[in-house]
């Protein structure tokens, strides 16, 4: 362990200098955001989800933020993954780790861009969506097992890079068991926990409206309020997973004890959503070096001193 670099972390086997970057959604989009992301302090880049084809998304508004947090129903808008696989020639300039995010309209969809994107050697991992909320009609994979255990089972046969499944949040304690017997069956390199929790309704009081458009007002909820559903869900899955799968926390995390809370319930690395909507990448050298703080004051030198050593009471 480097502990010059103590913020350093690997996942799916790619070495990250900062543990800390951002979640696919937020300000990942256009190869402007994605450039802003290689310069910033973030320890990789991660692409919006990609679908076959460039997706305009939902109508506006659709994404709205409290003083708490977030609510965003944007339907996927990206712009086809032909785009994120070339950007990848690109990202290699900004020395670190490059995930495209993968969510197609279906299984086949799915298949096609995972084997599409297989033989570039300059894209990191795949973050496999298993979970987005916001499209109507199609409920969310992640909340069927038998349907992600038959896609994982044609996605392994053409996966070319490390691939972790980005997971929706459980809350049942036999649904985050029968997720993980799923996932134990395959080589996923790491589960990302969790998404926005689907389908919340937030209002606005004066207007006695809804403040999305899509949906009447239903959207994911991101920011402060989900990070103990969040903490709960990387806790239990670096419990229940083979151990080489590695954990990456998000939901909630807007400062570096947020950061250090993810860690200690097992997450190898965090990512950054409504946060880095609000204050842009300026957030990944603000949380790094407050996690850098909380270290220092509790005697740690690398971030695999206290990863996933929470402790029990009756411990
Ligand atoms: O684009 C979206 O509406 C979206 C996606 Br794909 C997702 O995975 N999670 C989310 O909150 N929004």
């Amino acid at each position: 362990m480097d502990t010059s670099k103590p913020l350093s972390t690997t996942i799916a086997g790619q070495k990250l200098e900062s543990c800390i970057f951002n979640a696919s959604g937020p300000k990942c989009t256009t190869q402007e955001e994605l450039d802003a992301l290689g310069q910033s302090a973030a320890g990789a880049i991660l692409s919006k989800s990609a679908t076959l084809e460039y997706r305009a998304g939902n109508e506006k508004p659709r994404y709205y933020e409290t003083e708490w947090g977030s609510i965003n129903s944007m339907g996927l808008p990206n712009e086809g993954y032909e785009f994120y696989a070339n950007y990848a020639a690109k990202a290699v300039t900004h020395n670190k780790p490059y995930i495209i995010s993968v969510s197609g309209m279906s299984s086949e969809d799915n298949i096609h861009i995972v084997k599409e994107l297989a033989g570039n050697e300059n894209i990191a991992a795949i973050e496999l969506n298993l979970s987005c909320p916001n499209l109507p009609g199609k409920p969310q994979t992640g909340y069927d097992f038998e349907q992600s255990r038959a896609l994982l089972e044609k996605i392994f046969e053409v996966a070319g890079q490390p691939l972790g499944v980005k997971l929706p949040p459980y809350f049942d304690i036999p649904h985050f068991e029968m997720m993980a017997e799923v996932l134990n069956d395959f080589p996923i390199s790491f589960a990302t926990c969790i998404n926005s929790i689907g389908n919340g309704l937030v209002i606005d009081t004066e207007e006695e409206c809804v403040v999305i458009r899509p949906k009447h007002g239903f959207g994911g909820i991101g920011g402060d309020f989900i990070k103990p559903t969040a903490l709960a869900n990387v806790r239990k899955f670096y419990t229940l997973l083979k151990d080489d799968v590695d954990i990456i926390g998000v939901g909630g995390i807007k400062n570096g004890m947020d950061a250090f809370e993810h860690i200690l319930c097992g997450a190898g690395a965090v990512q950054i959503g409504t946060q880095l909507m609000r204050e842009g990448t300026d957030c990944f050298t603000r949380i790094a070096s407050e996690l850098q703080n909380i270290m220092r004051k509790k005697g740690y030198t690398s971030i695999d001193d206290f990863k996933g050593t929470l402790k029990n009471m009756d411990a």
